[in-house]
């Protein structure tokens, strides 16, 4: 009867060898997934599509630069003319004297022509402005002890053409005057404020 339980016995060893032996098992392998980087395989995609070109060139909008067409301004005041012609020496274009202006002399270049002046009264020459010829005289008759004949304008004897031929008379009653050149003569009475006259000469 023992050997059952010896045997008995023996089993149980035996098992609990056996179950020692077999523990310890090695877990050893790592864990390899084993799957590679899956590879899609797919390479990326090419669309196939070229960029698209919409066609339509850069819009013109067809309206040039706009001009705002206003000028730069000119004033407009042109340089002022100041209305005085160039004086005149003698012969050529009119010359104002003692206000006898271009339509109030008298024509007395005609061969029978009386190139007279006189006074009438005490306040003026008659005829006032006279035009003869070059080389014509006139005669200035009046008492220049009563009216001092004097050439130019009063105040201003070198006024007029040059080389007035008319020279200052203080006594007799008559004076021929030769004009040999053409020109504008003024003369005046010394006494008389206004009793003054020209000699034009063509
Ligand atoms: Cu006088």
């Amino acid at each position: 009867m023992k050997k059952i339980v010896l045997f008995g016995l023996a089993t149980l060893s035996l098992a609990a060898f056996g179950c020692g032996g077999t523990s310890g098992t090695d877990a050893g392998t790592p864990a390899d997934t084993g799957t590679p980087p899956q590879d899609t395989g797919t390479p990326p995609q090419d669309t196939g599509t070229p960029p698209q070109d919409t066609g339509t060139p850069p819009q013109d909008t067809g309206t040039p630069p706009q001009d705002t067409g206003t000028p730069p301004q000119d004033t407009g005041t042109p340089p002022q003319d100041t209305g005085t012609p160039p004086t005149d020496g003698g012969s050529g274009g009119f010359m104002l004297l003692n206000d006898c202006a271009d339509g109030m002399y008298e024509d007395r270049t005609g061969g029978a022509a009386m190139r007279v002046v006189t006074n009438v009264g005490s306040s003026s020459y008659t005829p006032r402005c006279m035009t003869i010829s070059a080389g014509q005289s006139v005669t200035f008759m009046t008492s220049f002890g009563a009216h001092p004949l004097r050439p130019g304008l009063r105040g201003m004897s070198m006024a007029g053409s040059p080389m007035n031929p008319i020279t200052p008379q203080d006594s007799g009653s008559m004076a021929m005057v030769a004009f040999p050149r053409p020109g504008f003569y003024p003369y005046y009475c010394d006494f008389h404020f206004g009793m003054v006259g020209v000699i034009r000469v063509r």
